[in-house]
């Protein structure tokens, strides 16, 4: 049997100067790319697996028993990919894994070659995932680098990153951190004046500003896909698109209003007011077409993929600092019927899909982007929901109904996995990473930190716990492997708690051994305002604020890894939501009062 387990070899990427290669892998090396589920390297490996053997001894530094723990009834790694590897989901997408490294389908956040059809095949229909063609694009005919954020986090990326897609104009990714969550490697500040992204390396020549970027794709490459910017001559077209963009502008500054000022009152209700009537007119915008798309076309144009990296974002930050559910559907309505049916058009096509975040990650990481969101008392309960406190998190979990965000990748129409089984698959690839990254739950905070939580590139491992979180990570990809939805029915959107068997086996391992440790120096709880049956941890020092109690226990590593678990750097929307519950699971075992 092949394995796909990567081991953590980090020095493998495709840069073509030498002193960048060696730069970048050091870069790689140290920030340990403030993700653990993501690998640069290339090398899908086929030896077999190897990982260290679960100790008994305990942590020598550290401050509680249970660093290290006395059983192990959990299946090794090798058996957990061998059960994954037997399922639908898993053999696609090792199967994936393996077409990705030739450049090939399915259209994918981790892929850094994209390949397409040959141009004269190429298809007038964008929304459909062009199929590869071995007789072109070979790697001389991909003149294209593109250079985007490391997480999928950066609108104007990912605005790029779809016009290539959609286009299937062939291209490479050379993934750069933005300054909120990591430092930018020397061999790009170098490169990029101002180390801004995105960045289009054209046959050798660097551009940069999205925009342009588009514009000077589509004159370069009109041979490719349906048209994404009028012709010069279509002056209703282009008078359209221009007062498209207009719009689009003034609905960005509507936002921004609405959340990101912190006004009250009368002030408020005209933001919201202001912010609504915006959005009508969008809705009208698009009643007026023939089908869903901004500019009347059978395809996205670049009016709609300017459109889709703000609302993606205006769509959960809304709904987060001022409960308002854009998305809303009582059954009957829906509050923008156009603008629904254009985020629907756009949720059923694989490359959108691929580069979308989900509300969780979005809400973590609009902050260190635009400001803080200021919030109406009246969206906490709703806030808390997406940021996982009040049990939003917790097994057994409808996709469909327990959210407020969709899960298009679920749809009947979509290629749809088993979400559980796609985590399995990450946690299992990377699980060496995946372990160490959970264990700086209990070590030392990263010196400088960033903006953006869901990175801490600097953050120190604790090893003591490795052998203590491998334990529980193996009890949780057991669970997520057993667990789940196959997708084959249209209602089992349902992630059900673990069988008793598996409960079992966990329990005889970790019941009770969260551990007992004081909260670090600086850290004081404190009931939350709203809801005292909330507590939250305050440093004193920092002004660092968390939910989770901040100490030096084997359950702070799992919630350290839960609550950086982003889309779509480490997995899909509905994979990660599947893995912070199983991982509340295992949470709530070690959590319990009688050890078995
Ligand atoms: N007008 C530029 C805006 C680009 C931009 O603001 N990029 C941000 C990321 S969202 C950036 O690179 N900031 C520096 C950083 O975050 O590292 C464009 O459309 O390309």
């Amino acid at each position: 049997m092949e394995f796909f387990v990567r081991d953590n070899d980090n020095t493998d990427n495709n840069l073509d100067d030498g002193v960048s290669a060696l730069l970048y892998s050091d870069f790689i090396t140290k920030t340990f790319l403030s993700s653990a589920f993501g690998s640069p390297s290339k090398k899908v490996f086929k030896s077999r697996l190897v990982f260290a053997t679960p100790t008994t001894e305990g942590g020598a530094s550290s401050n509680t028993a249970t660093a290290s723990l006395l059983t192990d009834h959990a299946p090794s790694w090798e058996t957990l990919q061998e059960q994954l590897l037997a399922t639908p989901t898993g053999s696609r997408w090792y199967q994936d894994d393996l077409n990705r490294e030739k450049g090939e389908r399915p259209p994918h956040a981790d892929a850094l070659l994209r390949r397409f059809p040959a141009k004269d095949e190429h298809v007038d229909d964008n929304t459909k995932d062009p199929q590869p063609d071995e007789t072109d694009n070979n790697d001389a005919n991909v003149r294209v680098t593109l250079y985007r954020d490391h997480a999928g986090w950066c609108p104007y990326c990912q605005k790029v990153w779809l016009y290539l897609e959609l286009k299937g104009i062939p291209y490479r990714v050379q993934k750069v951190p933005m300054n909120a969550y990591g430092d930018k490697p020397a061999w790009f500040t170098r490169k990029v004046d101002g180390g801004k992204l995105p960045a289009v390396e054209l046959d050798g020549i660097l551009h940069v500003e999205s925009l342009d970027i588009i514009h000077l794709l589509e004159e370069t490459f009109p041979e490719y896909g349906p048209a994404m910017i009028p012709s010069d001559n279509d002056d209703n077209s282009n008078r359209k698109m221009t007062e498209l963009l207009e719009l689009e502008l003034e609905l960005q500054r509507a936002w921004f209003s609405l959340v990101f000022y912190p006004t009250e009152g009368e002030a408020l209700q005209k933001s919201n007011q202001t912010f609504l009537e915006t959005l009508a007119r969008v809705d009208n915008a698009l009643k007026s077409t023939d089908g869903p798309w901004f500019l009347g076309a059978n395809a996205p144009s670049l009016v709609d993929i300017q459109y889709i990296t703000q609302m993606e974002r205006i769509l959960p930050s809304v709904l987060y600092w001022k409960g308002l559910d854009l998305r809303q559907n009582n059954n009957t309505q829906v509050l923008f019927p156009h603008l629904e049916a254009w985020l629907l058009a756009f949720e059923s096509i694989p490359a959108y899909r691929a580069s979308r975040s989900d509300y969780y990650t979005h809400i973590m990481v609009i902050p260190s982007q635009n400001g803080p969101g200021y919030m109406i008392p009246h969206a906490k309960k709703i806030a808390n929901q997406i940021s996982g406190l009040e049990g939003s998190w917790s097994l057994p979990l409808n996709l469909r109904d327990d959210f407020l965000e969709p899960f298009p990748e679920l749809n009947k129409d979509s290629n749809r996995d088993n979400p559980c089984h796609e985590a399995a698959y990450k946690v299992i690839k990377n699980h060496a990473k995946v372990v160490e990254f959970a264990c700086r739950g209990a070590g030392e905070q990263g010196r400088p930190s960033f903006h953006a939580e869901l990175a801490d590139p600097y953050a120190e491992a604790n090893e003591d716990f490795r052998q203590a979180v491998d334990v529980s990570l193996r009890h949780v990809t057991h669970a997520l492997i057993c667990g789940g939805t196959d997708g084959s029915n249209d209602n089992t959107f349902v992630v059900e708690s673990p069988a008793a068997m598996i409960l079992d086996a966990a329990r005889k391992d970790l019941s009770g051994k969260a551990g007992n440790d004081e909260l670090r120096e600086n850290w004081e709880a404190y009931p939350d305002d709203d809801d005292p049956t909330l507590t939250y941890y305050w440093n004193y020092e920092t002004g660092d604020v968390t939910w989770t109690p901040p100490t030096k226990q084997l359950d702070t590593c799992l919630a350290y890894l839960r609550d950086r678990v982003g889309v779509p750097r480490d997995m899909g929307p509905a994979a990660a939501m599947s893995l912070r519950a199983h991982l509340n699971w295992v949470i709530d075992i070690l959590r319990e009062q009688d050890s078995k």
